[in-house]
């Protein structure tokens, strides 16, 4: 026992002293001689409480400073209504991407600019403040991450949001026009040409109001396709469309890739057309809609609905293009499969053959085989069809296996070598299963079998392994995306944060090992992605002076040092400022009370991080204008008096210098 202890403390002070040798001696010049470490590694680790297991994940997870991160994860920030961009395996936050919230440090939501943007996205008639983001997806080119785009959905209010990773800004923000509520998306096709956002709970989807009696006859349920351009980095609404589906509640979506491209699952639950109302009488919800043993992927020919779309076959319902479940069901785009039990997770093996469901309140996830789904359609090999006339596949036709993994399975991830990854939340752990015959021959492990289990803390929903959703998935790390870390942090009072646990999976031969945890107190993150850091290719300062990031463009009212002026025009003052180390030009505007004032500001730097803010008092403004940025607030002088302006970024050693008096006479 104590030889054994010995053997580990001396590969884990081998590990540091490897990693010491590197940050004090390694090529890395700048550094050399700036970093002594104080002490040994094995005092530090002694006074600090660590054991040697702790060393060795400290080592793998520790990042030297100016070194950078291998991968990037992109996580939703839940009902914080954010992205957020973290570094893995060092867990450091890079980033909360202002997406559905007003976010100030972005000025995200202040100027003309972005306002417009998330006004986009208010449904008619409410403007909306918060989102519940769910599920982030990279852009993808042939099935692997490109990153050039993420999009993003608000489970909330059915909105979809565009992300440009040249600048990591939001670039367009869309409003369901049929549904109140998603859920499957945002998930994209192996080429990007369409955005999915499938939807959850059921309503009227032409926005009206119907009473629950008429639950059946009246609530629908939906999936949208909205088509994206690549060029313009935008959505194309008025080339999107969508499904009708039944009223069942629609949950997790995935496309189809390689063996499967051109086609979309979808998961369901509440076949049971359950709706609620214990207070009269009825059952519950969570038991209304847990009553059956199956409920119904929803199996879509994507291919054949954008035929019908482009045939003009669809009605339009909210002035938004609609295929009705009837043409759905006469023209075979819509098939169901049943799974069992409160399904959640839908997620396509890297080969684009199996399907992963997990079933919330069954032990095992159900693996479908994709070629034998296509064949039963060809033969249409039927047990019945629902209520509504869509046919349900034969089960056994199409199942491959049922592997027993846990205790509520929900998200499954893949990595390189033949295995995955299922979050368990009710048992706390993730699972790790070999693939088929194809893998475990190579491994020597059962196919399709159980082969390890880690626990995590607690309550995880989705898992994320390095790019362990597309064709070519790395492995190394995953991320386990815990909804309740109880006793992992320090008391911060009653509401805890999400623990986002880093997990080792490189080591194929033996076990998964608990590297880190991170604690997220933004908000509930659902998915993430990790992508490999060097797919991404951010833009360091814009393009050019007077660039406007909405448009990703030139802006009109960008200008150059010595442009700087203010015209007034009747009651309307417009103001070009530029903005450079350390002042503002001009310093001092005046303009009088029940002015419209439009106020364009130009950082005019072109060094890397020269970002200059700009906060107005009382008028509620903040902005955040990087080098090269043009941003316009505008709004009326209402209230006399003198504001002063300053700029909210410590830009430089006279900073606080950078400042200038808005006068409003009475
Ligand atoms: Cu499982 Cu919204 Cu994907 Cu949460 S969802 S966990
Ligand atoms: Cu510019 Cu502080």
């Amino acid at each position: 026992m104590r030889k054994q202890t010995m053997y580990k403390w001396a590969a884990a002070v081998a590990v540091l002293g490897l990693l010491i040798f590197m940050v004090t001696c390694g090529k890395n010049g700048e550094q050399a001689g700036q970093t002594t470490a104080s002490g040994d590694v094995q005092s530090v680790a002694e006074a600090r409480g660590l054991n040697p297991a702790d060393l060795v994940a400290a080592a793998k997870t520790y990042v030297p400073t100016g070194q950078h991160d291998e991968y990037v994860m992109f996580g939703s920030g839940g009902h914080s209504g954010q992205v957020l961009v973290i570094g893995v395996p060092s867990m450091r936050l890079l980033k909360v991407i202002g997406v559905f919230t007003p976010e100030p440090w972005q000025g995200w939501g202040y100027s003309k600019e972005t306002r417009a943007i998330l006004k986009a996205g208010n449904p008619a008639g409410k403007e909306l403040n918060w989102g519940d983001t769910h599920h982030p997806a990279l852009s993808e080119t042939e099935g692997d991450y490109d990153g050039e785009y993420l999009f993003i959905n608000d489970k909330a209010n059915a909105r979809v949001a565009v992300v440009d990773l040249k600048d990591f800004e939001t670039k367009q923000i869309i409003k369901n026009p049929i549904s109140l509520s998603d859920h499957g998306g945002t998930f994209v096709t192996p080429n990007t040409e369409w955005v999915i956002e499938g939807g959850q709970y059921a309503m009227p989807l032409n926005g009206e109001y119907a009473s629950l009696d008429e639950y059946k006859e009246k609530y629908r349920g939906m999936i949208t396709f909205w088509k994206f351009d690549r060029e313009k980095g935008r959505i194309v609404t008025d080339e999107s469309f969508a499904l009708e589906l039944p009223p069942y509640w629609q949950d997790l979506s995935d496309a189809g890739k390689l063996v499967s491209d051109g086609w979309i699952f979808l998961n369901s639950f509440n076949t049971e057309l359950s709706t609620g109302g214990v207070e009269e009488g009825n059952p519950p919800f969570e038991a209304g809609a847990s009553q059956r043993d199956m409920d119904y992927l929803h199996v879509i020919n994507l291919e054949k609905a954008v035929e019908l779309y482009e045939a003009g076959k669809t009605t339009k319902v909210g002035g938004f293009d609609l295929l009705s479940l009837e043409t759905l069901t006469e023209e075979g785009v819509l098939n169901f499969v049943p799974e069992p039990k409160s399904p959640h997770g839908v997620d396509v093996t890297p080969d684009g053959n199996f399907l992963v469901i997990s079933g919330k309140l069954d032990p095992h996830v159900t693996v479908y085989n994709f070629t034998k789904i296509k064949e039963a359609i060809e033969n249409e090999n039927f047990e019945t069809r629902d209520e509504y006339g869509v046919p349900v596949i034969n089960f056994d036709a199409v199942v491959e296996t049922q592997i027993e993994v846990g205790l509520g399975p929900l998200h499954t991830q893949f990595d390189p070598n033949g295995f995955a990854y299922t979050s368990l939340f009710l048992e706390s752990a993730v699972a790790r299963w070999t693939l088929g015959e194809e893998w475990s021959d190579k491994h020597g492990k059962e196919p399709w079998s159980l082969v390890d289990k880690i626990s995590v803390h607690y309550n995880v929903g989705h898992l994320a392994a390095a790019e362990g959703d597309n064709v070519n998935p790395d492995g190394k790390y995953l991320v386990s995306l815990n909804k309740w870390s109880v006793d992992r942090f320090t008391n911060v009072g009653p509401l805890l944060p999400q623990n986002f646990q880093l997990i080792d999976i490189s080591d194929t031969k033996g076990n998964m090992q608990l590297l880190y945890d991170m604690p997220i107190g933004i908000g509930e993150p659902h998915y993430a992605q990790i992508i490999k850091a060097d797919k991404l290719k951010g833009w360091d300062v814009y393009p050019e002076i007077g660039w406007s990031p909405g448009k990703q463009a030139k802006d009109a009212n960008g200008i150059q040092p010595g442009q700087e002026q203010v015209k007034r025009s009747g009651k309307n003052v417009e103001i070009w400022m530029s903005a450079i180390r350390s002042h503002y030009t001009p310093e001092r505007v005046n303009v009088k009370k029940g002015d419209h004032v439009t106020w364009h500001i130009t950082n005019v730097e072109r060094a890397k991080d020269a970002t200059h803010g700009f906060g107005l008092p009382y008028y509620n403004y903040n902005l955040s204008i990087e080098p090269g940025e043009t941003q316009t607030v505008e709004f009326v002088a209402d209230k006399a008096g003198v504001f002063p302006f300053y700029c909210t970024e410590f830009c430089s050693a006279l900073h606080l210098e950078m400042a200038g008096y808005f006068l409003v006479q009475p």
